[in-house]
């Protein structure tokens, strides 16, 4: 008799145990990453043969476990490790069944010198009461996978074929749900590890219960919690972007003695860091809530510069590449850095936002963009108007915040937790929040400039709630469809 008692299975109120095997460098450690959320979790390279011991993950369901996921070395020499077993089982004298052969190689001396890493996994898979086989779809199906595929299914647990890197144009899936056919592996799962398609962990947990029968039903659960979960994020991000854009929107800043360049040029300084501090703790939130980092952003096209946004919110540069077109005004303002309107007496000047060009760029452009602003306009901004004096942001400007947003929100829900290439917000063709107007809600905001945290004096009220809800659930339905946001489209902000 084979020794059998070294191979400890799960029972039935234990957490499931699943083993994610297959062939080096399929991306079998990206997987564990994505579906456990972690991107710190194990060593992922484009080298073979990274990961050398199994490392297990727990997938928990509130405070219950649900499933231990163990991460294997990658098969290397499967066709000799086939011609192993077969001499062993040979030698034997001895008919062995596939768990009995696995064990008798796992109590061999070439199961601890050459093929360590291989008896590692089969050891693993053996503990297991599923085996996930992670394929590198870009691969053509070669004889060692095969070779692979038919010591795994020796271990008498089933198998779940993961067809990864499937986003690849080179991916042939037809030809691997083809050779897996024949080996008798009907279900399998297409699942890229880097850009997982929307719902695509459901599926893959719902295969896997299949083939598990009544020990499948943890991970329904897992499946339906996790759908949950995403949903709950996605509702909470949304809610920070309102909150930022209704922050913005309301905001505005009292100026006095704002007849005087220095000072107005100052409060303006000011109301722009304000801003982008702002959109800051926004980007970061975001990208917390998504256990993400700022390596995730890449810094050139998204304005991150060591993990801040760079200081071109109001750049037009940024508004051009996001397909936001000014005013000759707003477009004079946003040269000089102020995307801001400047209102006098509780009026907004049309052209308001020039008066940043004015006032920022010094006495030299005050005076060109003065001359063109015409001699009226001119004399009403250099201080010959009494009353008060508000600053508040520019209608560009919180359509770029709220593209950016979006289009920050929208990358981090497709992306999986293995991906290593960076997120670049360089949107084509550009998205936009809205189109025309500023949409009803954010005109609303403007009227509240209590509702703003920007400044100390927050006055807040169950209106303003009421309207980050709003603008919230309009967000969801923007961001609720996978594939491309269409923000200008149906269903954009009005
Ligand atoms: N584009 C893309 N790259 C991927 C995907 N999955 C993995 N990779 C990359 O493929 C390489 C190998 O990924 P790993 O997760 O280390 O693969 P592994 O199977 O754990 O490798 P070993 O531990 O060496 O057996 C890494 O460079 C990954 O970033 C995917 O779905 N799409
Ligand atoms: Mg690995």
């Amino acid at each position: 008799m084979t020794d059998t008692t070294a191979i400890h299975k799960s029972k039935a109120n234990d957490p499931l145990r699943i083993a994610v095997v297959g062939h080096t460098n399929t991306g079998k450690t990206s997987l564990l990453r994505t579906l456990t959320r972690d991107a710190g979790f194990g060593e992922v390279s484009p080298r073979p043969s990274t990961t050398r011991h199994v490392e297990g993950a727990r997938l928990n369901l509130g405070r219950e476990l649900i499933v231990e996921l163990y991460d294997t070395p990658g098969m290397e020499d499967a066709i000799a490790l086939l011609e192993v077993l077969d001499a062993q089982a040979a030698g034997g004298g001895k008919r062995l069944d596939g768990p009995a052969r696995i064990a008798q190689f796992l109590q061999s001396p070439v199961a601890s010198s050459r093929f360590e890493q291989e008896a590692k996994v089969l050891r693993q898979t053996l503990q297991s009461d599923a085996a996930l086989y992670v394929i590198d779809a870009r691969d053509p199906v070669l004889a060692k996978y095969r070779d692979e595929l038919d010591i795994l299914t020796s271990c008498a647990v089933p198998i779940l074929p993961l067809l990864n890197f499937v986003r690849d144009p080179r991916a042939d899936e037809r030809a691997w749900r083809d050779a897996l056919a024949r080996l008798r592996l009907h279900v399998l799962v297409s699942f890229d590890t880097v850009a997982p398609a929307r719902g695509g962990e459901r599926v893959l947990y719902e295969k896997l219960a299949t083939l598990l029968d009544q020990r499948g039903e943890g991970l329904l659960r897992l499946a339906v919690g996790h759908e949950q979960e995403a949903q709950q994020r996605r509702i909470a991000a949304t809610q920070l972007v309102a909150e930022l854009l209704v922050d913005a929107a309301a905001c505005r800043e009292r100026v006095d003695r704002a007849d005087e360049a220095a000072v107005l040029a100052e409060a303006l300084a000011e109301f722009n860091r304000r801003v982008r501090d702002r959109e800051q703790a926004c980007v970061d939130a975001l990208l917390g809530l998504y256990r993400f980092s700022h390596r995730d952003i890449e810094a050139t096209s998204l304005p991150l510069t060591e993990g801040r946004w760079r200081d071109d919110l109001f750049d037009p540069t940024t508004l051009t590449a996001l397909g936001i077109s000014l005013g000759r005004g707003a477009a004079a303002g946003a040269a000089a850095g102020f995307g801001v309107d400047l209102m006098l007496g509780g009026a907004t000047l049309g052209a308001a936002a020039a008066i940043g060009a004015l006032l920022g760029g010094g006495l030299q452009t005050a005076r060109r963009f003065g001359r063109r602003l015409g001699g009226a306009l001119r004399q009403k901004i250099l201080g010959s108007v009494t009353g008060s004096r508000f600053l508040r942001i520019d209608d560009t400007i919180l359509q770029v915040l709220a593209t950016r947003q979006l289009f920050l929100l929208h990358a981090l829900e497709g992306r999986g937790h293995a991906a290593v290439a960076q997120i670049a917000v360089a949107p084509e063709p550009a998205p936009v929040a809205w189109k025309g107007d500023l949409p009803a809600i954010l005109r609303r905001a403007r009227e509240y400039p209590g509702w703003s945290t920007l400044y100390e004096s927050s006055n807040w009220d169950a209106e303003r709630e009421r309207s980050v809800e709003a603008l919230a659930q309009v967000l969801q339905t923007l961001t609720a469809e996978a594939g491309q946001p269409r923000f200008g489209g149906r269903g954009a902000l009005r």
